[in-house]
Parts: C-alpha cells; structure tokens; sequence
C-alpha cells in the first residue's frame, strides 16, 4: 500500500464560496449536479471564454477577486488516443499552464482544499494489473499519451510540493476513462465509448451493414460514470487527506471489442464490426486497483450497461446541437 490511510471526515461547508474550473466540461459539469444536488449555495464556474485559465494575470485577478474555499481543478485539455498522438504540444503545454496558474493564483489566494484531477494513463504502459498507486514513476509511458501523461504527473508533483512546503490538506484523483452526458462526441477527437456510441447510432438510423472502428479491439478498458465520478470527488474532499494521488474507477474492465457489442446492441444496431488496424491500439490494458479508494470509504455504483444505455438516451435527445 501507498501509504497509511489519511482518512478523517472533514465536511466541506455548503455555503462556503465553491470554484469548479472546468465547469462546462464532462467532469466539470457532473461536479457542479453534484455539489447542487448536496446543498452547496456558493458555486462558481467560468466558461473558457469568461477565464482563459492560461493567461496567468487573469487567473491570478479572478482567485483574487474571488477567494474561493474550495477548489476542483476539472479543467483541462483533453481528447481520445489520436488527438494525444496528433497534438502532443497542445496536450503538454495547455495542461501545464493550466494547472500551474491555478495552484499558484489558488495558494496565493488561500484556498483552503483542493481537489486536482488527472488521469490513469499518468501510469507506466506495461504496468502490473491492476495498477495501484505507488506504480506512479515505475515505467515507461504510453507514447500516444506521453505529453498527457506527463503534464498530468507535474501536477501530482505540484500538489505534493504544495502539501509538503506549505501544510495545505490539497489531493489529487486519478480517474480512468470517463463517460456520461456533456461528453465530446467528436468523431477524430474524442474517446471511444462517445465514438462508439455516435457511429453505431448513425448506422442504426441509416440501415448500414457495417461499422469500421478503430485498432485491433483487444485492448481492455475500464469505464467509470461520471455521475460516480462526481460522487467520488466530494468523497475525497471530505474524507481525504494524504499526498498519494487516489485511483478512482469501477475495478473491472472490458475489451473494446465487448464494449462495441455493448453499444450496438444498446442502439439496436444489427450489422457486421470491422476493425482499421492502421489506428493505434494504445496501451493494452489500463485496469486501476481501487482498493485504497474503496478503504477510504466509496465505490462505484453505475453499472456499464446501465450507464450506456443512460449515456445513449443523453446523446439521442441532445445530439443535434453537438453534430459538428
Ligand atoms: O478512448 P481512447 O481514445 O483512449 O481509445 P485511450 C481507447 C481504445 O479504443 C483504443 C479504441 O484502443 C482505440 O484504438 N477505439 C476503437 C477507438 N474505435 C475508436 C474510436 O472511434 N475512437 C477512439 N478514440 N478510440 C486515452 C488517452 O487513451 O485515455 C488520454 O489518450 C486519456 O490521454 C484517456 O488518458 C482517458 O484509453 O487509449
């Protein structure tokens, strides 16, 4: 194990001045229901148009205009495996900004708990399965996501520093591919289960024989609602406190193979699955061990079925305003 439990209940104040950065996004935005639906009254969110979160002064002016309690760090540039390989410098450099204006506007401000984000291909590609925490820094990276991966270890870093330097109770959670309403759908940018779920509607409604996906199909994958993911966020500002980033998934996990059945079927989509094995496959399996979580008191509770049948009914009624 990581380290000895940091485990002590802490409640977060429901009208304590509450800042989600990222609040539009998929994360974000599950957060933000969240906190409303737990009696939070002081909520703020900028959409990236409001507060450009690279543009350090006006980051610095906002936390001090606004001098927020209590801080999600949701924001950040993301995108699915050929986005991370086809821009790595947007990847590297926007998140860096990102994060190292929020922490340093959010200490000069006094936050008083934060709550930073990342992501599980921060862990090494050949990883032992399930990954726990302390394989952090053990391994090579996956190259498709290796500007990701390591904007997102800098600011596990950057927590750390800021725990030991200063004695600030902030932490940080690693979640695994995520999922759910207000998802990028995107055919070339986003991540596979949106993917999946915009082409298999489409070939449903258009009497289509054939779905061409990406890779080989073979690597597994573990998917977590973002609703869970939300309720896990709350859990560890109000039970955690301890410098190891925290693993946050479901614990188990399916090929992508299983997961387009998985979506054809929640569409009604009957043809034949081809695979285009000139796309990468990326790592191979990307399982997270959630028992420190799970010591820590929360697991998840949305199945994937479920949870894409939801997902698909979201898309279906919203998907007109995000055909682009
Ligand atoms: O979700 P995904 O883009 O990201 O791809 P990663 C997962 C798997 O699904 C890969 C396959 O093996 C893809 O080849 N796949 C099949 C598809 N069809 C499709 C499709 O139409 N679109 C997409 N996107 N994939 C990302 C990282 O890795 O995971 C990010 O690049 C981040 O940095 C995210 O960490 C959580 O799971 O491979």
């Amino acid at each position: 194990m990581t380290e000895a439990i940091a485990f002590e209940p802490t409640p977060l104040e429901r009208d304590a001045t509450f800042y989600v950065a990222g609040h539009r996004g998929l994360v974000g935005s599950a957060i933000w229901r969240k906190l409303e639906a737990e009696g939070f009254t002081n909520l703020v969110g900028r959409s990236s148009s409001e507060l450009d979160l690279k543009d350090r002064e006006a980051v610095i002016a906002f936390f001090r205009e606004t001098k927020p309690k209590y801080v999600v760090l949701a924001a950040a540039k993301v995108g699915g495996i050929l986005a991370n390989n086809t821009y790595p410098v947007d990847f590297l450099s926007d998140n860096l900004r990102i994060q190292v204006n929020v922490l340093d506007a959010a200490l000069e401000a006094g936050v008083d708990r934060l709550l930073f984000l990342g992501s599980s291909c921060i862990y090494p590609k050949f990883a032992e399965q399930p990954i726990r925490e302390d394989s952090l820094l053990t391994g090579h990276l996956e190259p498709t996501n290796d500007a990701y991966a390591i904007a997102k270890i800098a600011g596990i870093m950057h927590i750390q520093a800021i725990r030991r330097q200063y004695g600030k109770p902030w932490i940080s959670a690693m979640p695994t591919n995520l999922y759910g309403p207000g998802d990028n759908f995107s055919p070339t940018g986003s991540h596979v289960l949106p993917a999946l779920i915009r082409r298999y509607d489409e070939a449903a409604r258009n009497g289509d024989a054939s779905v061409v996906n990406w890779g080989t199909g073979s690597p597994r994958r573990e998917f977590l609602h973002v609703d869970d993911m939300a309720a896990a966020c709350l859990h560890l500002l109000e039970n955690y406190d301890g410098p190891s980033q925290v693993n946050v998934g479901t614990g188990s996990d399916v090929t992508i193979k299983e997961l387009a059945q998985i979506v054809a079927d929640a569409v009604g989509f009957e043809g034949e699955t081809e695979w285009d094995i000139s796309k990468p496959d990326g790592t191979p399996q990307k399982l997270l061990d959630v028992s420190y979580l799970a010591d820590a008191g929360w697991t998840s509770s949305i199945g994937l079925d479920e949870g894409i049948r939801s997902t698909v009914e979201w898309y279906r009624a919203n998907a007109l305003s995000l055909r682009g």
